[in-house]
């Protein structure tokens, strides 16, 4: 056996049998986040409840059908303290949804006692550099309490998903361009993954030096591409009658793919340092670059007045979050 076929790594998606848990599994064992060569054991968790337990049997009778070379190992939990032992990368896609006449807040205390519980199991059981992205909404806020309920880990091993909308504003300019997606470079999207985002794309460039703000109307990004990027999941869900699915977990293997093999530039949902100024702690989208192991926020970019007016509208929209989970957290 070479080298490469053994490498393994291991890999936890919770939220398995759900919409986005059943387009993501496939594509992970495809080699779409880890390449060609690595294999995978692939712990899939889901509710213990009997329904859900027997539809994530299913996925994983589907899978088994699919004969992937890279599967290394499957195992399906009902708990996440055995569904993350040793678990190197994870995707935190389950969560509850919004019900009926359920407020924003009241979702926030659910999901993040789901969150919480899923922070200490990481605390205990994964890896120590268990790379973690939070895809269950409210993803920012979601990330922000397991991290902080998995002290021992270090807290760059958390971050949220804003590449949909990172891809959703990738997409509509290059077709305003009418130029394919390869050659559009350097756009990001700051602040919460909610209508509050912010995209930027002050540093964008087409083919790596053409400005893309001489490109397009400065009106045009404040009148069409903010507002059609904010309002997207509501107008899927309005045509499909279904939240994303396929898109959300594109976007995930992308923000995972990235994260491990390296990028020049992308938006990930991470962290703050007191970066660009936004406090401490707070999950926020950021540019970001990526060696094959870390990320790092891109410094010393110059943010005119608008959007700074603008991410300071969503960050506040964040702490405000933070500040309804506090008492979940003692
Ligand atoms: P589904 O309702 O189809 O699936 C959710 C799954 O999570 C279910 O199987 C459920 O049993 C499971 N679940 C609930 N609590 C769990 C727990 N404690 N442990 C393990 N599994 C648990 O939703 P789906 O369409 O897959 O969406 C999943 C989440 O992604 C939702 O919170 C949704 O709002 C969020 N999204 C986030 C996006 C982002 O860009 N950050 C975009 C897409 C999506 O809206």
């Amino acid at each position: 056996m070479s080298k490469l076929e053994k490498k393994v790594v291991k890999v936890a998606v919770t939220g398995a049998s759900g919409h986005i848990g059943y387009g993501i599994v496939f594509r992970i064992l495809n080699g779409d986040v880890f390449g060609k060569e690595t294999k995978i054991d692939l712990q899939l968790i889901d509710i213990n409840v009997e329904k859900v337990q027997k539809a994530l049997h299913g996925v994983g009778l589907e899978i088994e059908d699919c004969a992937f070379p890279l599967l290394h190992n499957l195992s399906l939990h009902s708990d996440v303290y055995s569904g993350f032992r040793d678990v190197e990368y994870c995707f935190l896609i389950g969560a509850k949804p919004r019900g009926p006449g359920m407020e924003r807040k009241d979702l926030l205390l659910e999901n993040g006692q789901i969150f919480k519980i899923q922070g200490s199991a990481l605390n205990e059981k994964a890896s120590r550099t268990v790379k973690t992205l939070v895809v269950g909404n409210p993803a920012n806020t979601n990330a922000y309490i397991a991290m902080m309920a998995a002290p021992d880990l270090p807290k760059t091993n958390f971050s949220a998903m804003m590449r949909l909308d990172h891809n959703r504003a990738l997409n509509q300019l290059a077709y305003k361009l009418n130029k394919n997606v390869s050659r559009l470079s350097n756009i990001c999207v700051w602040g919460n993954h909610s209508p509050t985002m912010v995209v930027d794309i002050s540093n964008g460039l087409l083919d790596e030096e053409e400005k893309l703000n001489h490109l397009v109307d400065d009106g045009w990004v404040k009148s069409y591409l903010q507002p059609t990027v904010a309002k997207r999941g509501a107008e899927i869900i309005d045509q499909r009658g279904l939240s994303s699915a396929a898109s959300a977990a594109s976007a995930a293997i992308d923000h995972m793919r990235d994260w491990v093999k390296g990028t020049k530039w992308t938006t990930m949902g991470v962290p703050s340092l007191g970066d660009y100024g936004i406090p401490e702690n707070i999950i926020s989208g950021f540019p970001v670059t990526c060696d094959n192991t870390n990320y790092s926020i891109i410094e010393n970019l110059t943010i005119d007045r608008d959007i700074r007016t603008k991410i300071n509208l969503s960050v506040a929209e964040l702490k405000n979050e933070q500040e309804n989970v506090e008492e979940l957290l003692k």
